[in-house]
């Protein structure tokens, strides 16, 4: 086989084994006591209210509701957790940092949001949303260094590309890169999305894929038809 040709094969192989098209919404939790069970592996979503991890989460699992997306900032106040073809979920935060909440809402991030991330041994990644048309925000900043501290997994997603030109994306990832340099020796991974352009989603969908295991990306088969009864 030519390269060309393997390395289309590898792309193929790694970005669309995982299912995502058979998400549903499982429950809310307003804390960690209220999530459920643990047996499930989890990839969580996180960012400031409006950055667009709602609408990410969507363009995930290719439908256009799943999670509400909303133009005012702070709507998400519960963890919602949606469970992809039975086998793995996808978790919407709350948002941090949404100015117009009462300063003892707000904090730097909900208690809920931090215990959930410090302590649910089966989540597997934070999706870390920060907005790419804005230079990096104090709330973005504490809230990466916070996931370095406690040594949490995550991957930075930068959100809304459709709003800049390459040269200030350049400048803003060169940015976040400079920052977390002071805080760890590993450079981040650093990916980039549009959910109004539809961008970004296969690198997403490869990063889950290859955290999963093989029999959580099979396709969950479907009940068998009832057999016809003889009346
Ligand atoms: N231009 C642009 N707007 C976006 C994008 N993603 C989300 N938005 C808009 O940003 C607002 C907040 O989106 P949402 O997904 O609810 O953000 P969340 O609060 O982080 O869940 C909505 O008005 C979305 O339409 C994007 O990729 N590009
Ligand atoms: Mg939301």
């Amino acid at each position: 086989m030519s390269t060309a040709v393997e390395n289309v094969v590898e792309w193929v192989r790694t970005t669309y084994r995982v299912n995502t098209s058979t998400a549903i919404f499982s429950c809310s939790a307003p804390d960690l006591a209220a999530c459920p069970d643990e047996s499930l592996p989890e990839f969580a979503f996180a960012g400031r209210s409006n950055v667009g991890k709602s609408s990410l989460l969507n363009l995930l699992v290719g439908k256009r509701d799943l999670a509400r997306v909303s133009p005012t900032p702070g709507h998400t106040k519960q963890i919602n957790f949606f469970t992809v073809n039975g086998t793995w979920r996808l978790v919407d935060l709350p948002g941090y940092g949404y100015a117009r909440v009462e300063r003892a809402e707000r904090g730097r991030f909900s208690s809920a949001v931090a215990e959930y991330l410090a302590d649910r041994p089966n989540l597997e990644c934070v999706f870390s949303l920060v907005d790419s048309s804005i230079p990096p925000q104090e709330s973005d900043l504490q809230f990466v260094e916070w996931l370095v501290e406690n040594s949490i997994p995550f991957v930075l997603v930068f959100t809304k590309i459709d709003k800049v030109k390459p040269a200030a994306l350049e400048e803003i990832t060169g940015a976040y890169k400079a920052h977390l340099a002071q805080w760890s020796d590993t450079p981040p991974v650093m990916l980039t999305c549009s959910s109004r352009e539809l961008r970004g989603r296969q690198s997403l969908v490869a990063l889950i894929d290859s955290v999963l295991k093989p029999e959580q990306k099979k396709r969950q088969a479907k009940k068998p038809p009832l057999r016809d009864t003889p009346w």
